[in-house]
């Protein structure tokens, strides 16, 4: 780092000292043109040199982490996904094949990769994306045919060397190729592909560009909704099991299994859709002595009428509604939930609040008119995650009980913020 910082400042000398020499000895303008040349290769060099050991010290602590992790999970020692398939006419470059690691597909020269460059190990253990393969490439190429092959290539001849094409001996991977340089007026010229950015002593390499690192996740524009994968010359964004890419190639969308019937829901239970997943649930009348229920919607059930004068059954809830509703983590709060309201009131007063100390710290419970109250969420949710509430209307005529309205609201949280 030292030495970079030192790098630069002296680039800076540099470009004051070149105009003052200009301006004193009137240098022709080829002279300041070359000089200006030799500035912009010590600055792309610095460049690539910078970059090179930004590289290397990831990859530093990349293999920290993964050494790390594996020491810490010993039990999840077998979590890797099956080998990947070779790639006939090409190569697949990565050897790890646990969960959250990439192994890249290249093919020879003069083929085409159809399909990902890219697959991940997924956490269910299965890779991402289908099997590429090699095609012949039948277009004529536009870049020259003296373009060196690759050293992951093993060229049994000598790369051909062009005075418009840079060599290098250098090993190169899947993320670093070549660059192509022209020459013009005495001065070479040197670009890269999309996706690349020019690096090397001389620019006669390029070197592939971390979208995903440039962009980090949990940052204003990233890139990625969950996990972005850099690939040779680009990137994808891979969503957890759940949810598909969405058409933006970046977001990620809820799959409905309900709707879908992807779900394995019996019949006597309904199928709840939520982010990331689905749930079967069973709704049960409660059972109390001396009150019976009925259920008059896959949702609702009702109390049959008391017999005059048992106390007990008139004071158990006349009504018992279910509500379940799928969340997404982290939500702002205060944030309404559900508004609860009598359709005709009998008595004098409607009482509203919360039963039990179930997700008390997460729920609040406040009048929002004369016949409605709103269950609100007073503190965020981080799932995956149940949490349930049950809120309770009562109605009273001078102080006495009229009746009780039940409803339990369960709420499914995803892990993600999505
Ligand atoms: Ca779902």
């Amino acid at each position: 780092m030292m030495m970079n910082q030192f790098s630069v400042v002296m680039v800076i000398w540099g470009l004051h000292h070149l105009y003052v020499a200009h301006g004193q000895d009137c240098a022709s303008r080829q002279e300041l043109q070359s000089s200006l040349h030799q500035v912009e290769k010590l600055l792309s060099a610095q460049e690539a040199s910078y970059q090179q050991s930004l590289r290397s010290l990831r990859k530093r602590l990349n293999a920290l982490m993964n050494s790390s992790t594996v020491k810490h999970t010993t039990k999840a020692h077998n979590a890797t996904c099956p080998k990947p398939e070779s790639l006939a006419y090409g190569r697949r470059l990565g050897r790890v094949f646990g969960v959250g690691h990439e192994v890249h597909f290249v093919c020879k020269a003069g083929y085409e990769l159809l399909g990902p460059q890219t697959r991940v190990c997924l956490a269910s253990l299965k890779w991402s994306g289908q099997q590429p393969t090699c095609r012949v490439l039948n277009t004529v190429s536009n870049i020259p045919a003296a373009l060196p092959t690759p050293s992951y290539f093993s060229s049994s001849s000598p790369s051909p060397s062009s005075s418009s094409i840079s060599t290098s001996s250098a090993p190169l991977s899947a993320f670093v190729r070549p660059s192509r340089c022209t020459q013009f007026q005495g001065s070479s010229h040197c670009i890269c592909d999309a996706g690349f950015t020019i690096s090397g002593r001389d620019s006669d390499i390029c070197t592939d560009m971390d979208e995903c690192q440039l962009f980090p996740l949990a940052q204003p524009g990233r890139l990625c909704m969950h996990t972005c994968i850099n690939t040779p010359g680009s990137y994808h964004c891979v969503c957890p099991s759940g949810y598909n890419l969405a058409r933006d190639n970046r977001s990620c969308k809820d799959i409905d299994e309900c709707e879908s019937r992807l779900h394995n829901c019996t019949l006597d239970q309904v199928c709840v859709n939520t982010y990331g997943g689905f749930q079967c649930v069973q709704v049960e009348c409660p059972r109390i002595t001396n009150a019976t229920y009925i259920k008059t919607s896959p949702m609702r059930c009702e109390r049959n009428p008391c017999v005059v004068g048992d106390k007990a059954c008139t004071q158990a809830p006349n009504s018992v509604s279910f509500h379940f509703m799928p969340v997404v983590s982290n939500m702002s709060t205060p944030r309404v939930l559900f508004r609860v309201s009598a359709a005709r009131v009998l008595g004098d007063t409607l009482r509203f609040g919360l039963l039990g100390s179930r997700g008390r710290s997460h729920f609040s419970m406040q009048r929002s008119g004369r016949q409605t109250g709103t269950l609100l969420l007073v503190s965020p949710l981080q799932g995956p995650a149940t949490l349930e509430a049950e809120v309770e209307m009562s109605e009273l005529e001078r102080q006495a009980l009229l009746g009780r309205y039940l409803t339990k609201v369960t709420l499914f949280v995803s892990p993600y913020g999505f």
